[in-house]
This record gives C-alpha cells, sequence and structure tokens, in this order.
C-alpha cells in the first residue's frame, strides 16, 4: 500500500481551517519572545528519526507474543511500512536495521525501495544477544567479553559483517549493544570481562571504514540480572575513549534504574564531545520499551532542554542518530511508532520554545523560581500546531492517526498480506 499526497491533502481539508487558527493564535502568542515561528517549523520539517526494523511487528514478552494481522514478513515490507509511516509524519526518514534479523537479499532494490519512500539508512545493529542457525559457538556465557577466545572472535566477525552489510546500504554508523554480563555472584571476573569488551570493541573500530562511527549503548540489567559488563554510561564513555575519537556513547531511555537523571547524562556527553546516538521509547518500571511520552512526557522534555541546549553550544559533539527503540504488543506497531514520533516531536519543539538567554541569567542571579518558570512556561505550551504545520508544508497528514485510520491502512495490510504473517525481531 501507498499514501500519496494527495490522498492526505483531501484528509487534511477538514481539518485545514481549524489548524489555521490555532496555527495563527500560537504564531501570534510566540510573536512576543524572540523566537521566529518558522525558523520552529522549519527546524521541526528536518528532524528526522529513524524507525527500528524490528519494531514494525508485534514485539512480545517472555511469556508470550500476540501477533498483528498484516505484519511486515520481509524487509521491503518493513521498508514500506516505514514509507507509509513518513508519508503521514514526514518525520521518519530514515530506517536502524538489525543484523541477521533484516539482511537485504538484493541490496540495489533495497536501496531503490528505500529512496522511493525518501528513507536513509541510519545506524545498523550487530546481534550477539541471540545463537543463529548453524552458528559455531554459543553467545550463552556472553559475546564480546567471552573466555573463550573462539566466541569473541566470532562475536567479532558478526560486528565487522554488519559493518560490511551497513556499508553496502549508505550507513555510516555501528551500533554495539551487548546482553553480556552475569546472573549470579562469582559467575564472572568483572575485570577480565571488562577487558575482553574493550579489546574485542577495539579490534570492530578499527576495522570500520573513517568515516563510521561507533555508539556503545549500555544497559543496567536483563537479560542477566547480577550484573552487566556495559551497565552504565560511565563504562560506555570510558570504553569509547578507550577505541577512539568515533566512538560514542548511546543513550536508550530505557536503560536506567528507576530516577536516573537522563538529562543530567546527556548533557555531561555532549559536553564531552562522546553522545553519538539515541533510542527513545518510554517505561514505568524497566527497559518497558512504551510508546515514547507516554509514561514520563515531562523528563524527556528535559532531556529534550539538554539536547537543545548541546546542540546550540557543543560543537564538540557530533550530529546524532536518533532512533525509536520500542517494542509493541498491544497497540498497532505503526500507531504506536506515529504516537512516539509526535511525542518526540513535541518535547523538541517544547523546548525550543524555553528563552535561553533569561534561563541563563535567572541561573546566575540563583533566581531558582525564574528557572522553574521558563522551563514550565516552555512546557505548557501547546506546540502542536507548529508540528502540524511542518507536517502540512511538507505534504504529511494534518492528524497522522486520524488519517492512518481513514485510509484503512492496517485493512489494506491485510489484505496485501494476510492475516497470518510475522515480523523479525524481538
Ligand atoms: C536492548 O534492550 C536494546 O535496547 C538494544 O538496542 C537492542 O538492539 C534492542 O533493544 C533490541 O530490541
Ligand atoms: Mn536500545
Amino acid at each position: 500500500m501507498n499514501i500519496n499526497k494527495q490522498q492526505l491533502a483531501d484528509l487534511n481539508k477538514t481539518n485545514l481551517k481549524n489548524h489555521q487558527t490555532h496555527f495563527d493564535f500560537l504564531a501570534q502568542s510566540l510573536s512576543h519572545s524572540d523566537t521566529d515561528v518558522n525558523t520552529l517549523v522549519a527546524k521541526l520539517a528536518e528532524f528526522q528519526v529513524a524507525i527500528p526494523s524490528w519494531a514494525l511487528g508485534a514485539g512480545g514478552t517472555r511469556f508470550g507474543r500476540f501477533s498483528f494481522s498484516g505484519e511486515p514478513a520481509s524487509l521491503e515490507q518493513k521498508i514500506e511500512d516505514i514509507g507509509l509511516i513518513h508519508s503521514l509524519t514526514q518525520t521518519a526518514g530514515a530506517v536502524s536495521l538489525h543484523i541477521p534479523w533484516d539482511v537485504p537479499n538484493d541490496y540495489n532494490a533495497i536501496k531503490e525501495l528505500a529512496a522511493l519512500h525518501s528513507i536513509k539508512f541510519d545506524a545498523v545493529n550487530s546481534n550477539t544477544f541471540q545463537d543463529q542457525k548453524n552458528q559455531k559457538e554459543s553467545y550463552k556465557y556472553g559475546s564480546l567479553s567471552n573466555t573463550s577466545a573462539a566466541v569473541r572472535e566470532q562475536a567479532i566477525a558478526h560486528n565487522k559483517e554488519v559493518v560490511e552489510i551497513g556499508n553496502q546500504l549508505g550507513s555510516k554508523a555501528l551500533t554495539v549493544w551487548l546482553a553480556d554480563g552475569s546472573s549470579f555472584p562469582g559467575q564472572n571476573n568483572f575485570q577480565t570481562a571488562l577487558t575482553h569488551t574493550q579489546n574485542s570493541l577495539i579490534s570492530i573500530y578499527e576495522d570500520m571504514p573513517a568515516d563510521w562511527k561507533l555508539y556503545i549503548e549500555y544497559k543496567p540489567y536483563e537479560p542477566n540480572f547480577y550484573s552487566t559488563v556495559i551497565q552504565d554510561w560511565g563504562t560506555s564513555l570510558m570504553l569509547a575513549n578507550g577505541c577512539g575519537e568515533r566512538a560514542y556513547t548511546l543513550v536508550d531511555l530505557g536503560h536506567h534504574l528507576p530516577n536516573t537523571n537522563i538529562e543530567q547524562i546527556v548533557s555531561i556527553l555532549m559536553l564531552k564531545g562522546k553522545l553519538g546516538g539515541f533510542h527513545f521509547n518510554d517505561s514505568k518500571y524497566g527497559d518497558d520499551d512504551l510508546t515514547v511520552g507516554s509514561i514520563k512526557p515531562y523528563a524527556l522534555f528535559l532531556i529534550f532542554n539538554e539536547l537543545v541546549y548541546g546542540m546550540q553550544n557543543n560543537p564538540q559533539n557530533p550530529e546524532l542518530g536518533w532512533m525509536i527503540d520500542a517494542s509493541h504488543n498491544v497497540k498497532d506497531p505503526l500507531e504506536d511508532l506515529i504516537q512516539s514520533l509526535e511525542a518526540i516531536q513535541e518535547a523538541y519543539a517544547k523546548a525550543l520554545l524555553i528563552d535561553q538567554n533569561a534561563l541563563r541569567a535567572a541561573q546566575e542571579a540563583h533566581d531558582v523560581t525564574t528557572c522553574q518558570e521558563l522551563l514550565q512556561n516552555a512546557y505548557r505550551t501547546d506546540v502542536r500546531p507548529l508540528i502540524r504545520e511542518a507536517r502540512l508544508r511538507h505534504g504529511g497528514a494534518l492528524n497522522p492517526i486520524e488519517a492512518y485510520r481513514a485510509l484503512e491502512v492496517r485493512k489494506n495490510l491485510i489484505n496485501e498480506r494476510g492475516n497470518k504473517t510475522v515480523a523479525t525481531g524481538l
């Protein structure tokens, strides 16, 4: 199924007058500040987030998986799904592939298909947390950190192969997330595991093309429950520094213990020029992989405040790789991703509204009350007309969920693909 601009323009007609009223009102309210509304709209339109190839079907939990009908059964169909989301939102102009779940059969054909949908290839993800069919060594007791040199070599070789695959598609970054760790005290020697990991990462890093970046993802627990080798941002940063200039930390919002101040982590990493990528999701308890902004939208806004500050003040930090990393169990994955994109845009737009100069002045003057007022005035602004305007100017839908339903996308996908298809991924 394809959605064309005319279909969306027709659907937009119903909401256009209402949108114009809201947009004009917001533009008028913002005209008293330094904020130029057209610059804001342009920044929102520019902001593109990669969709993970593994999140277009049902995620499932370790207790079960309830399939969604019409799931994409191939990489081609996954790209088509992202194309649908991108047509509606104009924000999903990239895909992040997980290997070997999504190895292309025909590189040129996949590249052509992605280009047709204006989709770029973002970071590629390696997978040494599962054993694959016909794999010689097992990752049961770790991969890049394993005590066995043969296992480490196999995991290193896999990462190198992922880079080769990504390179053929135009990706420029490799994301490494390791499940490595231990479930019981005494099971691992922490120092040996970290040393092996560092050496393995260096070997992967040194083999990467000169214009590639390495993103090192951290996570405190799961699937191991006593220790994880790359458990936090400090460990990730240490490993990135050990690899070299083009190695960075990747922050996945779900990979923190409850109440961790993620915005501070983001800020410090950007100061050090070491924040490489981002995995968006939301959570109540652990790595819940819920829709972005569904549980803690204010925390997301505070994170974006630091990101915006960093993007404006830290030229030492590279452009970031923005990705969603969520799992869909009860909502239609495409609707869920559309909601996530909207939440990301909303947090970004609100952060852009913060009067940074006034905030700096209030901080200098120790005027704590004004600091809070400045943040919360921005947070309480309904920025949705800006996001809608950005979509409208680029041929997207004023209301993507409404359009998705009006066009009966899921029904069409089921008609095309059937009820029983299962997408690769977690
Ligand atoms: C691990 O929990 C993780 O966040 C990593 O990014 C994986 O690649 C992804 O989830 C798999 O869903
Ligand atoms: Mn992740």
